[in-house]
């Protein structure tokens, strides 16, 4: 089956045997009779396991090319996840531009547990052999980077790992599987905000994780229960319903993510457009080889680098609304100093470029006409 057939069909085939409804029905319960104990028909408690889960976990797995795929009540609880496989002691290389709530779930929780981190630029993959000691048990990576856009060679991270016996993990919640898929390139661990443009609509919040390795699923699978951060039926089959125009809303977010782009490019206020489609960007190759296409995340500073002038953009903006997340079909536009990335201290967020007047575009999926016009009258 090719991608966009998966988005639709992936793993839902026969998804209600008792009337042939093609969508999986919302199993709102928390428990499951039994007619003697352990007699049951696959599901025994819902945090365990839900039918309406699992055919989102079933859906998730084929669009990654994976073979199982875990749904969580957020993409941070996706991480927790993931981080629960270590032990205290345990060291993970992680990319240094990430998501700031990512860095606070790994400094400010699992550091306290004994695990450390080293965050690097990896936008050399060679530069992470140096941090790979006997302690070393996983590479951590974005790609896109957020909020700055910077582009990671997955397949040259995978060779790091697998020489040093290491797990290489990738946060694909910028590029989703229609861009790139992590597990075909080496990866071991997908892991995806799906609040972002898996469900697309800004309506759940969700995370998922995504691998080949029956021994890692049933690690990750036992965390899961064990620690209980799952998603509900009502959320799962919201997201369900999300994945099933994945592939469109992509190609079009790549397409005003272009015109945006460019017209950001070509404006004499503006100093620095992060978006890895421009031929000027750093690591447009690698993105050229990596991904099908360039994505709608954008991020950009003005001259002047005036945190005031940004402030004032962002507040000025009428089609982009001014908030948190990424990913929805509508144009989102923040500032990741106060906003996503606040919990990063200032002059480590400022070593990758994280100024106070960078401003990032979640580029939706309206006419780019309106949204390069509202830019025009905001920017000035
Ligand atoms: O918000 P949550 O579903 O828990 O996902 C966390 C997360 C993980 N990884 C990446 C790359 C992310 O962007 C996020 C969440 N990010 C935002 C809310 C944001 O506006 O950047």
């Amino acid at each position: 089956m090719k991608f966009n057939t998966k988005t639709i069909h992936g793993g839902q085939h026969d998804v209600d045997p008792a009337y042939g409804a093609v969508m999986p029905p919302i199993y709102q319960v928390s428990t499951y009779s039994q007619s003697t104990p352990g007699g049951h028909k696959g599901f025994e408690y819902s945090r365990s396991g839900n039918p309406t889960r699992a055919a989102l976990e079933r859906a998730l797995a084929s669009i990654e090319n994976g073979q199982y795929g875990l749904a969580f009540g957020s993409g941070l609880a996706a991480i927790d996840a993931v981080i629960k496989t270590l032990q205290p002691g345990d060291e993970v290389v992680s990319t240094n531009d990430l998501y700031g709530g990512t860095y606070r779930l790994f400094t400010q929780v699992f550091e306290g547990f004994g695990i450390k981190f080293h965050f690097i630029g990896m936008e050399n993959a060679d530069s992470i052999e140096q941090y790979i000691n006997e302690n070393t048990k996983m590479i951590w990576v974005e790609t896109p980077t957020n909020p700055m856009m910077n582009i990671i060679d997955i397949k040259a991270c995978a060779a790091v790992a697998k020489k040093h016996n290491v797990l290489l993990a990738v946060d694909n919640t910028f590029a989703t599987p229609y861009l790139q898929q992590p597990l075909d390139l080496g990866a071991d661990i997908v892991m995806h905000s799906a609040t972002k443009y898996l469900g697309g609509h800004s309506d759940v919040v969700m995370g998922a994780l995504i691998v080949n390795d029956k021994t890692l699923a049933e690690k990750l699978y036992f965390i899961q229960n064990a620690s209980g951060a799952i998603c509900g039926p009502q959320d799962s089959f919201l997201m369900l319903r999300g994945l099933k125009t994945l592939h469109v809303r992509m190609q079009r977010h790549c397409e005003n993510g272009k015109a945006v782009a460019e017209y950001l490019a070509n404006h004499p206020k503006i100093e620095s457009v992060y978006w890895p489609g421009l031929s000027t960007h750093p690591n447009h190759e690698v993105a050229k080889a990596q991904m099908k296409d360039y994505g709608g995340m954008i991020s950009f500073v003005t001259k002047g680098n005036d945190y005031e002038e940004a402030i004032k953009i962002v507040e000025n903006l009428n089609v982009f609304t001014l908030a948190e997340s990424l990913g929805g079909v509508e144009s989102l536009a923040g500032h990741p100093a106060s906003m996503t990335h606040a919990s990063i201290p200032k002059e480590e967020r400022e070593k990758t470029g994280v100024v106070d007047s960078l401003i990032r575009l979640s580029v939706g999926i309206e006419d780019a006409e309106d949204l390069i016009a509202d830019l025009k009258q905001a920017i000035g």
